[in-house]
């Protein structure tokens, strides 16, 4: 998994196999992770403020599976790449700031970070 950005966009990208399937980037924006969804399978809170479900992107709106759309990004996928493009301001960041990112392959135990994991923290360019 990696990330990227310039001034007005978040840039995704995810490099594995038979990843063209069901996916969910999970954003941890506050950075805390007693907001947000925690994901099924990780044993550390996930705290996710933002859900990119394929193409779609989601506000969390409250506790458990409870979602806002926000409409499609800029998405392409095929078995072996995912790339995404998210407007900063519709996840509430901006560069420069730092958030925390994991995902999810197809409901399955096949994810970043581990499940044993804690989420990386990003720090976007400014
Ligand atoms: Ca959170």
């Amino acid at each position: 998994m990696s990330v990227t950005n310039n001034g007005t966009t978040l840039y995704l990208c995810v490099k594995g196999t038979g990843l063209n399937v069901l996916g969910q980037f999970f954003l941890n924006t506050d950075n805390n992770t007693g907001t947000g969804y925690n994901a099924a399978g990780w044993t550390n809170p996930s705290g996710g403020d933002y859900m990119l479900e394929n193409a779609n992107l989601y506000d969390h709106g409250g506790s458990g599976w409870s979602w806002t759309p926000l409409g499609a990004m800029t998405f392409v996928r095929n078995d072996t790449v995912i790339e995404a493009a998210v407007p900063l301001a519709s996840v509430g960041l901006a560069p420069g700031a730092q958030f925390r990112l994991g995902y999810i392959k197809n409901n399955t135990t096949d994810r970043l970070p581990a499940a044993t994991g804690t989420f990386p923290t990003v720090t976007l360019l400014n």
